[in-house]
């Protein structure tokens, strides 16, 4: 890179130095291949492959999304860039178009930088760690060690690491044996082990975090090796323009921020639900969601309210049971009071359909009567939160944002105050007193994790999704990605 951009600024000096004689000497401008990052800007686009998945890229409610769409998406805004995703089928796909001339420039897909991959790629500076995990269903016995793996189904994708990796073990264990499979996805491998298909299979620890809320009999044996390294992968060859560029950016994600935020947001739902959590969701979302999903829909509809945002709040209020009953007499699949039930024209609280027409209504006048300074997405944030603690202690929080300098319109701010009126010190001084406001902050972020959740789950792209036998049909089937968007919120 440094030879060639010595070069051209060699010739370019030379060129202004000798004018039009240049061109007698046979050293034209058309010999100076412009880099891959000059091509980038020159075009004003930046061509990435990626894969379709939940841990990558997909379409929710609003669009594009997934943490390497988010990252690499920043990547072409600083450079001044439009971006343009392509799915790749497969990881040699992915491989072999990034290699490709007149390719995509830039494979981001959660791609572990192994020695095998070194050799395909020019590998940016590595972003996450990632673990390679043993997965197996529960109940059919947990491996624990590499010999646990010898004479079991073990299915993993083609061209992965955990491919080169198994590789590298029969070495040692030739009685070791696994497929190799092109025509799967991760979730698809995980759906495969879920229901008994298959015996194992190999999955990086972030792709489990990320799928364990779909897949109910999934679990971890063990770690396969050593935590290994995620990067982008450019193009092969001499040119490492965009490369450094890549580095220089994520780099800069690293010390900023940015990147932990991305992190959080996207492989954060078994942290807030928890290990256990996760594949309790899975199983709810099969065996109880299906019962209550049509109820959903019907209330959310003439409500302009998404249903899915409704089945969120439902979960978190009652785990999708009709009969909950909370220790204050709050009662139902929606948990309301005895007096918004009344107020919502509810007669039995604890009827699964009139618990979601009530909680729907209610929600739907409160996001309607929030000031209108209140913006989305936060606004539907506030809704929920006044849902859960009631508008004047909201109040109260804003108001409390606003003494301390924050924005009580903006709901990371506004959270950071809720719990503060649960302290003598600051609710004595709030109009309306004690609340606990540290469990609203709880309340909106599971609601906003389900709700992520169902909505990649109920994708557009997901239509062979089979409701029969009161079963959801998981993600992952259909890998092409969605033609349509779901409207926004
Ligand atoms: C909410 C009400 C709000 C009410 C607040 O309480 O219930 N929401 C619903 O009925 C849907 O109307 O606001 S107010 O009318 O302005 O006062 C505050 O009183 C319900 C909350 C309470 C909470 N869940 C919905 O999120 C709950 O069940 N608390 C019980 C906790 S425990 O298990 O008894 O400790």
């Amino acid at each position: 890179m440094l030879a060639q951009t010595l070069f051209r600024s060699r010739c370019c000096q030379w060129l202004t130095a000798t004018g039009f004689l240049l061109l007698l000497s046979g050293c034209g401008v058309d010999d100076v291949q412009p880099t891959t990052l000059e091509r980038v800007k020159a075009d004003g686009v930046l061509r990435v492959v990626t894969r379709n998945s939940p841990a990558t890229y997909f379409q929710d409610r609003n669009g594009e999304t997934g943490f390497e769409y988010e990252l690499v998406k920043r990547f072409a805004e600083d450079l001044g860039v439009e971006l343009k995703i392509e799915t790749a089928d497969n990881l040699d796909d992915l491989f072999n178009r990034l290699n490709a001339k007149d390719g995509p420039v830039l494979g981001a897909a959660g791609l572990v930088i192994s020695p095998g991959r070194q050799a395909r790629a020019n590998f940016s500076h590595a972003y996450m760690d990632v673990t390679p995990q043993v997965i197996y269903r529960h109940g059919a016995g947990r491996p624990s060690s590499v010999d646990d793996l010898l004479g079991k189904h073990i299915v993993v994708l083609k061209g992965s690491s955990h491919a080169e990796q198994l590789a590298a073990l029969k070495l040692q264990y030739p009685q070791l044996s696994y497929e190799e499979s092109d025509a799967e996805e991760v979730v698809d491998l995980l759906r495969m082990v879920d229901e008994g298909q298959v015996d194992l299979t190999l999955v990086d620890s972030n792709e489990l975090a990320m799928n364990q809320v779909y897949f109910p009999n999934v679990r971890v044996g063990f770690d396969l090796g050593d935590a290994t390294r995620v990067g982008w992968a450019a193009a092969p060859g001499e040119d490492h323009s965009l490369q450094d560029e890549a580095n220089a950016f994520l780099d800069t994600a690293k010390e900023n921020g940015t990147l932990q935020r991305l992190k959080e947001r996207y492989y954060g739902h078994v942290d807030v639900l928890g290990y256990v959590g996760a594949y309790t969701f899975a199983k709810h979302l099969q065996e109880r969601l299906p019962r209550y999903e049509q109820h959903f829909q019907q209330a959310a509809k003439p409500l302009q309210l998404d249903w899915r945002l409704l089945a969120a709040m439902g979960y978190q209020e009652s785990l999708w049971q009709p009969d909950a009953t909370s220790k204050t007499g709050v009662r139902g699949l929606m948990m309301l009071t005895q007096n918004t039930a009344q107020a919502m024209g509810v007669v039995n609280r604890l009827d699964a359909k009139q618990s979601i027409r009530g909680g729907a209504k209610y929600i739907a006048q409160i996001k309607q009567e929030l000031p209108e300074s209140l913006l989305e997405p936060d606004r539907t944030w506030f809704a929920l939160a006044a849902y859960n603690i009631g508008g004047a202690h909201l109040e109260d929080a804003r108001k409390l944002a606003k003494a301390e300098g924050l924005n009580p319109d903006k709901w990371l701010d506004v959270k950071k105050m809720l719990p503060r009126l649960a302290q003598k010190k600051w609710f004595s001084k709030t109009r309306y007193g004690y609340a606990r406001g540290g469990e609203t902050v709880h309340f909106v972020q599971n609601i906003r994790r389900y709700y992520d959740i169902l909505t990649w789950v109920t994708q557009p792209q997901l239509e062979d999704r089979q409701i029969a036998d009161n079963n959801l049909h998981l993600p992952g089937i259909n890998k092409t990605p969605p033609a349509e968007v779901l409207a926004p919120l």
